[in-house]
């Protein structure tokens, strides 16, 4: 690759990758930082892993790992190595010839981007800044950031981006509790703010990541994983609006999915549900939306998406209404228990979980709400109040006037809880081998029956 005037910084930042002999650096060691430092030292390199959160570090020195995807056992060989040194101490960048920064970026209060962390990790970085160093921005962000947030700011300090110092873009692609795609094995794009910039960070993530797809820029880098994560938020609102479609129609969603992910080619399925969750998909696309805004481009994909996606939480509480109903009763004064608070089948994390929309809801309208779930053993409230789950207990799930069935754990025992007779409201057709009158489902129609007792029957 014709690098132009190939200075020396950047001669010597490449042997030192070649050799392996690079310090490399993480700033923000959760769910994508630590197994990415982790790969890092498993391919022979040092690593220096930073974090504000003193009681990770500890965790880390003691071998005790906070993360589903990285085992004890892994973080012991990982620390008996001796080339992982986590601290919370930012004067250790120092030592670091490149550095991925894998820092949180939510949304404010009101719904717009939040990039205080990357902000303070800069501000850091301007403080230890040396010449020779390629940083690598990871955080999902809206394109241009790595430009406006990074390289201007080390631009101030006289440094000159592609000869001072090195810049890239590269999307974390982390699927937590995947059994199948890792840090390892999940290609990983990343583009580069010069040729110079794009082949150091080119060179550095081929030493411990399987495929590397290099593009053109940051912005392309950036953008694409908008577009990823943007392009699931839009056919999750669209699934979810053919389930009221169904459900208005007297049409079983479920099966209509079932049917037309029969076709080979063209199609993807996508299931609905009570809402989104989760620290990507409600998040991300409203990165990208507000970046348009300033383009004057206004997405009415993203913003239909979300208003559809934030609607199913109330769309279940008016469902569980209506099947309530059947049985005449009402939410006020009902027993509601909520089965599954995670925001997906089989991890604990609760962020933006639409099961605790439905859970408030639910007391809003004046009923008693107990959950179930098996992972995440509590939550706290809208009012800060801790609600923990109740214990796993058949005799007890048989008093409640209903059970809704939120996130669809694998380890539940859907054939004892269909056979309890208790009505259920399944936002997921995790029922959907037992077809007895008091089991109903988000998209499709509530059956009518003439008595309540009859919708009872339970085969
Ligand atoms: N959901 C639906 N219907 C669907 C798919 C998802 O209602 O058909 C809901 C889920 O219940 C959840 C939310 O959407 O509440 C998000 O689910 P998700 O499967 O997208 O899982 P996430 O949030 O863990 O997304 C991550 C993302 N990974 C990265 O950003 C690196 C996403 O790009 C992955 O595609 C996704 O994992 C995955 O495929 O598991």
């Amino acid at each position: 690759m014709e690098v132009g005037a190939v200075n020396n910084q950047y001669q010597k930042l490449l042997e030192a990758i070649e050799s392996k002999n690079a310090v490399l650096g993480v700033v923000g060691l959760g769910y994508v930082g630590l197994p990415l430092a982790v790969e890092m030292v498993k391919q022979g390199f040092r690593v220096v892993g930073i974090d504000l959160d003193a009681g990770k570090v500890d965790r880390l020195y003691r071998g005790e790992s906070y993360i589903h995807d990285i085992s004890d056992e892994t973080l012991g060989e990982v620390m008996a190595t001796g080339r992982f040194k986590p601290t919370t101490d930012y004067a250790s960048l120092r030592e670091i010839d490149a550095i991925s920064i894998c820092v949180p970026t939510p949304l404010s209060e009101n719904q717009d981007p939040d990039t205080s962390y990357i902000v303070t990790v800069v501000e850091q970085i301007k403080r230890f800044m040396k010449k020779g160093i390629l940083i690598t921005l990871e955080s999902t962000t809206y394109p241009g950031t790595t430009e406006e947030l990074i390289q201007r700011e080390l631009e101030k300090l006289g440094y000159v981006v592609g000869e001072d110092f090195f810049l890239c873009f590269s999307p974390e692609r982390v699927d937590p509790s995947n059994a199948k795609f890792n840090t390892f094995n999940t290609p990983k794009v990343i583009g580069g703010t010069t040729e110079a910039c794009l082949a150091l960070g080119t060179a550095l993530y081929s030493k411990y990541v399987q495929t590397v797809v290099p593009v053109s820029s940051p912005k392309v880098a950036e953008m694409s994983k908008l577009l990823e994560n943007t392009f699931r938020s839009v056919n999750i609102a669209f699934i979810n609006e053919m389930a009221m479609m169904c459900d208005r129609m007297g049409i079983d969603i479920w099966e209509v999915i079932d049917a037309a992910k029969t076709k080979p080619f063209g199609f993807m399925p996508f299931y609905p549900g009570p809402g989104i969750g989760g620290h990507c998909i409600p998040l991300d696309p409203m990165y990208l939306s507000w970046k348009a805004k300033g383009f004057r481009f206004y997405s009415q994909f993203i913003e239909l998406a979300q208003s559809t996606n934030d609607n199913m939480p109330y769309y279940v509480v008016n469902k569980t209404s209506k099947i309530l109903n059947e049985y005449a009763k009402s939410i006020k004064k009902s027993n509601i228990l909520i089965l599954g608070m995670a925001y997906k089948p089989d991890i604990s994390d609760l962020r933006e979980s639409p099961a605790l929309e439905v859970y408030e809801l639910y007391k809003d309208s004046g009923a008693k709400v107990d959950f179930y779930d098996p992972y995440a053993t509590s939550f706290r409230d809208k009012h800060g109040i801790t609600v923990p789950s109740v214990a796993y207990d058949l005799e007890k799930f048989k008093t409640y006037d209903c059970i809704v069935l939120v996130t669809n754990h694998s380890n539940l025992d859907y054939g004892a809880i269909a056979h309890l007779g208790v009505p259920i409201v399944d936002t997921r057709n995790a029922f959907r081998d037992f077809k007895f009158p008091h089991i109903y489902k988000i998209g499709h129609s509530v059956q009518h029956v003439a008595e309540a007792n009859e919708a009872l029957i339970v085969g």
